[in-house]
C-alpha cells in the first residue's frame, strides 16, 4: 500500500508498466470521482441560495441570473424581430392536441362573453366576437412549441392583434412596454412584451383548422403568439391591459423565463 501511494507520487519513468498501469487507473478515478463531488457541491450550493424574491420569487438566484443573462442574449436578437416558418394547409394536425386548460373552468358562460380592454386613460371598452370578426382575418399555419418538448403544426384564424389596436386606435396603449392578458377567471395570465405582440403573426384567434375554437381550446378568443413558446399562447382571453411594467404572468411566476421567445 505505501508503495501504491508513493508510486502515485514518482517520475513514471521509474515505474514498470503493471504500476504505470495502477497508477494511471487510479488518478483517472480520483478526478472521476472528485467531478462528481464538485457536481454535487454545485448543485447543493444553487439549493441552499436566496429565491429571486423582486422577480419570480420561484427559483435561486443563481438560475435567475442565468436565465437573465439568456435574455439579454436572446431578447433583442429573436423574437420580434423574425418570422414564425409557415407550413401547407395539408401538414396541419387534424386531433390537436390540448394541454393546459386552467382558467378554464366550468362555471363559462359563453354568451355573456366580452373581450375587455383596459384603455390607459382610465376607459374600458367591451368587444363581443362578432366585432371581432368583422376585422380583417389572418390565418396562420406553424409548428406550435410547448416547453414541455412538444411540438405541433397547427391552423389558427383570427385578427392580428396588430390590425385590431390600430382598429381601434389603442396607440397610446401600444406605445407602453408590455401588454398583459388574463382569462375571464383570471386563473391563468400571460405578460407579452410589446413588440411581440404586435408582431405580425401574432393573433386574437377565433378559428382552429377553419372551425370555431373548441371549447377546451379557449372558445371563445385565445392568442396565437408563434414567436413564443406555448405557454404565451393564453386560451380564453377575458381582459387585455397595457403597462410599462411587466404585468403578471403564470408561468414566470413558477420559474420560467418571462419572455419565453422562439
Ligand atoms: N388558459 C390557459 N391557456 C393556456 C394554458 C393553460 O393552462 N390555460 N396552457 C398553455 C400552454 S403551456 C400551452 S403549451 C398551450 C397549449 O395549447 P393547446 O391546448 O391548444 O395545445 O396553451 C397555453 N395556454
Ligand atoms: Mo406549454
Amino acid at each position: 500500500m505505501k508503495k501504491f501511494v508513493k508510486n502515485i507520487f514518482s517520475r513514471n519513468s521509474n515505474l514498470s508498466v503493471e504500476e504505470l498501469i495502477r497508477k494511471k487507473t487510479f488518478i483517472s478515478f480520483f478526478f472521476f470521482f472528485l467531478a462528481i463531488a464538485a457536481g454535487i457541491g454545485v448543485w447543493k450550493w444553487i439549493w441552499r441560495q436566496p429565491l429571486d424574491q423582486n422577480m419570480s420569487g420561484a427559483i435561486q438566484l443563481p438560475l435567475r441570473s442565468i436565465l437573465n443573462a439568456n435574455e439579454k442574449i436572446f431578447d433583442k436578437t429573436l423574437s420580434p424581430n423574425h418570422l414564425a416558418k409557415s407550413y401547407p394547409v395539408a401538414d396541419a394536425a387534424k386531433n390537436v392536441r390540448v394541454n393546459g386548460n386552467i382558467g378554464l373552468g366550468k362555471n363559462f358562460d359563453p354568451s355573456s362573453w366580452r373581450l375587455k380592454v383596459i384603455k390607459n386613460d382610465g376607459d374600458t371598452l367591451f368587444f363581443t366576437l362578432d366585432d371581432l370578426k368583422k376585422l380583417p382575418k389572418t390565418e396562420i399555419i406553424f409548428n406550435f412549441k410547448c416547453i414541455e418538448g412538444w411540438n405541433q403544426i397547427t391552423w389558427w384564424g383570427g385578427v392580428k392583434f396588430s390590425d385590431f389596436v390600430k382598429y381601434y386606435h389603442l396607440e397610446n396603449e401600444t406605445n407602453l412596454k408590455y401588454v398583459g392578458m388574463t382569462t375571464p377567471d383570471n386563473e391563468y395570465y400571460v405578460g407579452i412584451d410589446m413588440p411581440s405582440a404586435i408582431h405580425p403573426q401574432t393573433l386574437l384567434c377565433y378559428e382552429m383548422n377553419r372551425q370555431p375554437l373548441p371549447m377546451n381550446q379557449g372558445f371563445p378568443l385565445r392568442l396565437i403568439i408563434p414567436v413564443k413558446y406555448g405557454i404565451k399562447s393564453i386560451k380564453r382571453i377575458g381582459t387585455i391591459f397595457f403597462s410599462n411594467q411587466r404585468p403578471a404572468d403564470y408561468w414566470f411566476e413558477r420559474g420560467y423565463d418571462y419572455f419565453a421567445g422562439l
